[in-house]
């Protein structure tokens, strides 16, 4: 169960400590059962290369596999940018083999931060510009700093947004907002992002960490295969078709029902205690 109270993530590198791995350009901190992640390049605005592409595989991946870990929070070095797009010094100089290896990389990893059986909070802590935006899609929450902005700025640069955009956005905030904002390349405000549904809530910046924790509290409570599963079905569901999500739905409601957390849920009710979940 998380327990950190802490206001802000760490933003500077620290010694190592147990439960934390060394990267070049990722904080990477385990505390009170959630995975901090932070972006730590604050001189570039937090601009994703390669090997912070490489840093994020890694941390998540740990994330992942270590079963204390219940969800992770994902932010950005400093008070200006959560992640301000992909380092356009590498894109400027990017041939198109090594494009190719990169678009697979970042694809990967975004997917892996989609598909992580665990919540991922993004904590918007300013700028999300194309690579940015995107990265937060793929994250299960967005929480929004009141002075953050979004945008997919691709378009100004003579490219499309390659990482998940277009698929992504249409999503989350329907075709004609997504279409504007993608052939725009335009930024809009924290507030904006929220009035059409980009951003899950806006908070003051100082209170950003203290609310995602919060957030993942909440759903820590909850039974641990019950939070996987739903968060699979709605993924895979939406790629899937109505028909077969309902049928995945049934699918891993039967897989619920046969566990002993469902025996548990459904008998602390009855019996009015709070449920001790086990992940079994
Ligand atoms: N890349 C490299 N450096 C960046 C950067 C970026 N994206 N954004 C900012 N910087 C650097 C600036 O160059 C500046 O460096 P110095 O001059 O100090 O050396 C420093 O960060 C501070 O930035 P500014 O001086 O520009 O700060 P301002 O407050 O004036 O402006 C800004 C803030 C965020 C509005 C501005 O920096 C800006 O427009 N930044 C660029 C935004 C952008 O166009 N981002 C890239 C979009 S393209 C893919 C996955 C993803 C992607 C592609 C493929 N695959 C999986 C295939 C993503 C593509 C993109 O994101």
């Amino acid at each position: 169960m998380p327990s950190s109270t802490s206001a802000s993530p760490p933003t500077t590198a620290q010694a190592p400590q147990a439960g934390t791995l060394t990267l070049e350009n990722v904080i990477y901190e385990k505390k009170g059962g959630i995975a901090y992640v932070t972006l730590n390049r604050p001189k570039v605005l937090n601009a994703l290369n390669t090997p912070t592409w490489k840093d994020l595989r890694t941390a998540f991946e740990d994330a992942r596999d270590d079963a204390a870990i219940r969800g992770v929070i994902l932010t950005g070095a400093g008070d200006k940018a959560f992640i301000a797009g992909a380092d356009i010094s590498e894109l400027a100089q990017v041939s198109a083999v090594e494009a190719e290896e990169s678009s697979r990389l970042g694809q990967g990893v975004l997917e892996l931060v989609e598909n992580l059986g665990k919540p991922v909070i993004a904590a918007v802590n300013g700028y999300a510009l194309g690579g940015g935006c995107e990265t937060a899609m793929a994250c299960t929450i967005r929480i929004a700093a009141d002075t953050a902005r979004f945008g997919q700025p691709e378009v100004k640069l003579g490219l499309l947004p390659g990482g998940g955009g277009t698929q992504r956005l249409p999503r989350l905030v329907g075709k004609g907002r997504a279409l504007q904002l993608i052939l725009s390349g335009g930024m809009i405000s924290a507030q904006e992002a929220y009035r059409i549904g980009l951003v899950n809530e806006v908070v003051a910046a100082s209170d950003l960490i203290a609310r995602a924790e919060a957030i993942l509290g909440e759903i820590s409570a909850n039974a641990p295969i019950s939070v996987r599963l739903s968060l699979e079905a709605v993924n895979k569901g939406m790629d899937a078709g109505e028909g077969a999500g309902f049928a995945l739905e049934a699918s891993y409601f039967g897989i619920c029902a046969a566990t002993e957390d469902k025996a548990e849920g459904t008998s602390a009710f009855l019996q009015k205690r709070q449920p001790q979940f086990k992940g079994r």
